[in-house]
């Protein structure tokens, strides 16, 4: 028989139907017994009845432990009074496998378990219906992101994730044994889709893996993340991308607002109003606004003061942060610094929460400008043959940026702690599952 989901049951009341989940509880009662079955649509109950219910089913539920994987034939019936609103009277019951005991971790317990033990036994923790809600936003948030940048003519690319060379700096490089050869895992696709833009593709964005061997252990750096990565050619300045950047958030968080409305994700109750133009508010004002220095990046606790104060004075929850200096980009070779301004470049942020979600700007186009920026972050341009190849046949004025999803996924279901926005983290410590 066709199995049918929890959600499916009203439709089946009075008839023969087959159920199978995640032996949640069962208690006994006298001559009745409860169980309470999970599957990936909800939680049904299967209800045992002495005279309906054959004497070696009761006897079979009673000696399995919790979370047992079980299959139950039975009538579905509407029951109003049952805790989960849908309930099957057991005919019989085919055990698939049995769950050992004590659990590593419960599923339904009150007291909450700790991160670092919650991902150590990550697949338990994932049966938690909280934890499936932040998945669910996640990938809506994934398939929005793709929606939106199909709306606005960009076409998904996938780069290589091992390479010879870094595009972010060498202290967060993954070295790779390539067949005797030094490599490195891809810190971003930076150099890739700044080749593409020599095609006549134009419009590129990616969204895949992105490693930083990053050594401090923070609630918003991993090793492994997320990178949505736009790149797009003969943009005017960097209007352009802020445009291309806002109508992304706002295409996203609507169609994820409607994703979680159908499903009943009670995480919609969080998304923001997305009000587009977001502020643009230049490097030197948002220092000034919380009494920082300019000389030095924005670290954790600027963008948290900003998220304070850019919202009562802005009356929005995302804003730019523009014209990032020169002296603090120079390790960001590919940056192009402002021919009226050389003490400024064309580069953002957007923060959204007191946190950096978005990253990018104008590119150097030309190449005696880039081999200049190359030698000036004290790197040597014949490092990149590839890539300075690609600037050398005609390369259209570009630009891009970077959006971190687990980032993303943290901040609009409210974790305190990125990891909680990735199925299998990855930081200094963690390796393992
Ligand atoms: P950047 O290094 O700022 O820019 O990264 C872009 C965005 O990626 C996210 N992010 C991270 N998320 C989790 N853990 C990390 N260790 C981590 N590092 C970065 C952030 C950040 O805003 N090549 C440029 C982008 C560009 O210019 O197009 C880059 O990688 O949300």
């Amino acid at each position: 028989m066709d199995r049918t989901l929890a959600r499916d049951l009203p439709e089946h009341r009075g008839k023969e139907v087959r159920v199978a989940g995640h032996l949640q509880d069962y208690r006994a009662l006298g001559s009745l017994g409860f169980a309470i079955l999970r599957d990936r649509s909800g939680l049904l109950q299967v209800t045992l009845k002495k005279g309906e219910t054959p004497e070696e089913v009761f006897a079979q539920v009673a000696g399995l432990n919790r979370e047992s994987v079980i299959s139950v034939t039975g009538l579905a019936l509407e029951n109003p009074k049952a805790k989960v609103g849908s309930e099957v009277l057991a005919r019989s019951v085919e055990v698939l496998t049995r769950a050992e005991a004590p659990l590593p971790l419960g599923v339904v317990d009150k007291v909450g378990a700790d991160l670092d033990t919650r991902l150590d036994h990550r697949f338990m923790d994932l049966r938690k219906r909280e934890n499936q809600n932040i998945l669910e936003l996640r990938d809506s948030l994934m398939e929005g992101l793709r929606h939106a940048f199909r709306a606005m003519d960009f076409i998904e690319v996938e780069t290589p994730k091992i390479l010879r060379q870094g595009a972010e700096g060498g202290a967060t490089l993954f070295a790779v044994d390539y067949f005797g050869q030094k490599a490195y895992l891809a810190q971003s696709p930076q150099l890739y889709k700044q080749m593409l833009m020599s095609t006549d593709l134009e419009r590129v964005f990616e969204i895949a893996p992105a490693f930083r061997a990053e050594p401090s252990a923070t609630s918003r750096h991993l090793t492994e993340f997320t990178s949505v990565d736009a790149e797009m050619a003969y943009i005017r300045g960097p209007e352009d991308l802020w445009d291309t950047v806002e109508h992304l958030v706002l295409y996203t968080l609507e169609y994820t607002r409607r994703e979680l409305t159908k499903d009943g994700n009670p995480l919609v109750e969080r998304l923001p109003e997305v009000k587009i133009p977001f502020p643009r508010i230049p490097y030197t004002e948002a220092k000034a606004m919380i009494h920082g220095n300019p000389e030095e990046d924005l670290s954790s606790e600027d963008e948290k003061a900003l998220g304070e104060v850019v919202p009562k004075e802005h009356g929005n929850e995302f804003y730019f942060i523009t014209e990032f200096p020169s002296s603090l980009k120079r390790g960001t070779f590919y940056a192009m610094r402002r021919d009226d301004d050389p003490a400024k470049t064309n580069y953002f942020d957007l923060d959204f929460r007191g946190l950096e979600l978005v990253s990018g700007g104008q590119r150097e186009h030309r190449i005696e400008h880039l081999s200049e920026n190359i030698r000036s972050a004290g790197l040597d341009p014949a490092a990149f043959p590839s890539y300075l190849e690609s600037f050398r046949f005609g390369m259209p004025p570009h630009g891009g940026f970077a959006l971190g999803l687990d980032r993303l996924t943290a901040r609009l279901a409210g974790l305190a702690n990125i990891r909680e926005a990735r199925l299998f983290p990855r930081d200094r410590f963690r390796l393992e599952p």
